[in-house]
């Protein structure tokens, strides 16, 4: 008899700096998702794919859950909605603590049994091994979660079982992508992602918060050449101030780190142009939030 053939969508939920996008990156064996110290790293959907003999598993990165001020933030929670909504099984990522008054209101809006819900209680690695048993147990109470696991997203511990436990809870189908694709955004998102990140690392306060990247040319010149000249839109010239740096040194500083995470990426030479220009308003205006990538 032929072996069964699982396959589906799993959603990574959670709130913001838990360790969602590490958690994708380190299954997909590929980083797809930035990561960073900051809140609301992510703003996109980033989908990687997990292809085995007897399933294929789509996981889905998205925003972690805040109260929206903008278009922006409305269009990220929408974003989320909408990864809920075509889910075979989520995950919801929490921190190593018990659950607060506003986990138990996010409980309630899981229904219960309409979509398998995993609970991953992530970092326990900061949490030493006696105090786990009664953090798992604190969590199991507030919902019928499916399963209750504890990971460490960055130091992979667990997540064998996570996957194992994950391919039982997909169902039947047949495979949604070709073996040994991982993603199925394209490249320039991707590169777009990868200098987003890195104006996160490298800017403090509300800069990373009003900043984009546009993608204005990608283009292979050569055998093993990329051109690629991006723009970090930002919505003050203060902020441009700041972003740019003394002589240049912090917009250098950005374009070097992303430059060799691109070639690595790619596996190609690159050739990275950044400049950095004011787009007043840009989180409230529909138009360019569209130019940008986070609209329709
Ligand atoms: N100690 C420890 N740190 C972790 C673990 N997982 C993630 N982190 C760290 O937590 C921070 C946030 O990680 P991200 O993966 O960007 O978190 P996120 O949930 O995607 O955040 P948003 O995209 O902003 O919602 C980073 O500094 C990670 O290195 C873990 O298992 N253990
Ligand atoms: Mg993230």
């Amino acid at each position: 008899m032929p072996r069964t053939f699982r396959s589906g969508f799993i959603s990574i939920v959670g709130r913001p700096n838990v360790g969602k996008s590490t958690l994708l990156n380190h299954l997909v064996g590929e980083k797809l998702a930035g990561v960073s110290r900051k809140p609301q790293t992510t703003r996109h959907v980033i989908r990687g794919i997990v292809s085995r003999p007897e399933g294929q598993a789509v996981f889905l990165d998205t925003p972690g859950f805040h109260e929206p001020h903008d278009r922006l933030g409305d269009w990220m929670m929408g974003e989320i909605g909408k990864a809920l909504e075509g889910s075979d099984l989520i995950y919801w990522v929490v921190f190593p603590e018990p659950p607060d008054t506003l986990d138990q209101e996010l409980a309630g809006k899981f229904q219960k049994g309409a979509i398998p819900l995993f609970l991953l209680i992530n970092q326990v690695d900061r949490v030493v091994k006696p105090k786990r048993p009664p953090l798992l147990e604190a969590w199991r109470k507030l919902h019928p979660f499916r399963e209750v696991l504890s990971i460490s997203a960055v130091h992979g511990e667990n997540l064998s079982v996570l996957v194992e436990k994950t391919f039982q809870a997909l169902p039947e189908n047949p495979a949604y992508f070709d073996d040994g694709i991982l993603t199925d955004q394209n490249e320039r998102t991707i590169v777009g992602e990868i200098i987003r990140e890195k104006v996160f690392r490298f800017t403090g306060e509300e800069v990373p918060y009003s900043s984009a990247v546009e993608i204005e040319e990608f283009k292979e010149k050569s055998a093993g050449l990329v051109v690629i000249k991006a723009a970090v839109v930002v919505e003050k010239d203060s902020q441009k101030v700041i972003l740019i740096g003394k002589g240049g040194a912090k917009i250098k500083q950005i374009g070097q780190a992303a430059r060799l995470e691109i070639e690595r990426f790619l596996g190609k030479k690159v050739f990275l142009e950044l400049w950095v220009k004011t787009l007043k308003n840009w989180k409230k205006d529909p138009e360019a939030l569209k130019r940008l990538g986070y609209g329709g």
